[in-house]
């Protein structure tokens, strides 16, 4: 419980801050997009893992108001980046349901990237498979207006979760993240190796692109590449490192 009034005090203090973990494509080996995950620095406590916090933070109703603060800090770092002349890249941001459900969830998401000055398309939002358990037709809507806008949305631990496969093909999705628990063993375990490749399979039949999460060794990453994984991300490419360390991993163009 006090854990979770800190975060109220978190927020006014400045006390989170993003990290960003590089995603590369597979053919060119390219960084071609960054995704950003948050931290928490406690004053007494040290770093808090998101795993911990982002539970209490949808539990007390915080995840809206620090939702807000990880796209807009997000969006606004991708556009300085640019600006500073780096190879531009897609940012992808994690979303809770609950900022998916909110009622002024899409002009929020328009509003930040017009105040930011970032490109819808260098937006990439995740959800999890979750999004299946609440009512299509309107989860529908709101992909749809996505997708016009230009923004990428794709599902996060693909394969954990519940979705249907007919209702995996009614979203307008562009994107499935393998998640890493499937990556792990996929040159050891039969078992693995036959789900990532039917994840990738089913991504391209559907017209979707595939990224491998946590893929940590050569093996992994030549697997993947074999069987037409089109990005991965993982410890083998870098950790989720500051804004400052991933500028090192990213070419400038000018
Ligand atoms: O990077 P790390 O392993 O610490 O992330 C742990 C979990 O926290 C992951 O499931 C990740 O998706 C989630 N997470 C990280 N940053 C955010 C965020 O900004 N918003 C939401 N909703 N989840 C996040
Ligand atoms: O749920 P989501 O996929 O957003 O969570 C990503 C989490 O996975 C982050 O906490 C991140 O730190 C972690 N992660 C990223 N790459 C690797 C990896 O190669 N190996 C492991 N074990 N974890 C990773
Ligand atoms: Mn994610
Ligand atoms: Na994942």
């Amino acid at each position: 419980l006090s854990l979770g009034n800190d975060l109220h005090k978190a927020l006014l203090h400045d006390n989170f801050l993003l990290y960003y973990q590089p995603q590369v494509d597979v053919q060119s080996g390219q960084i071609i997009g960054a995704e950003a995950l948050i931290r928490w620095k406690h004053p007494e406590k040290g770093f808090i893992s998101p795993a911990e916090f982002i539970p209490l933070a949808e539990e007390n109703g915080l995840i809206l108001q620090m939702g807000e603060w990880v796209l807009r800090t997000a969006c606004q770092q991708n556009k300085a980046w640019q600006d500073a002349g780096y190879e531009p890249i897609r940012m992808s941001v994690n979303l809770s349901m609950h900022q998916f459900q909110q009622k002024n969830f899409i002009e929020s998401i328009l509003r930040t990237l017009e105040e930011t000055g970032l490109q819808a398309n260098y937006l990439e939002l995740e959800v999890t498979e979750s999004i299946a358990m609440y009512d299509i037709e309107n989860v529908i809507k709101k992909l749809d207006i996505l997708d016009k806008a230009g923004i990428h949305v794709s599902v996060d631990d693909f394969g954990t979760g519940y979705s249907s496969l007919n209702y995996l093909r009614r979203l307008p999705v562009h994107t499935l993240k393998i998640d890493q628990s499937f990556v792990r063993d996929i040159n050891i375990d039969w078992d693995d190796t036959a789900i990532v490749n039917s994840i990738i399979t089913l991504a391209h039949t559907l017209r979707m692109n595939v990224v491998a999460e946590g893929v940590e060794t050569q093996e992994q990453f030549a697997f993947l590449k074999e069987h037409g994984c089109d990005r991965i991300q993982g410890y083998l490419v870098s950790p989720p490192v500051p804004a400052g360390q991933f500028e090192q991993l990213v070419k400038k163009t000018v």
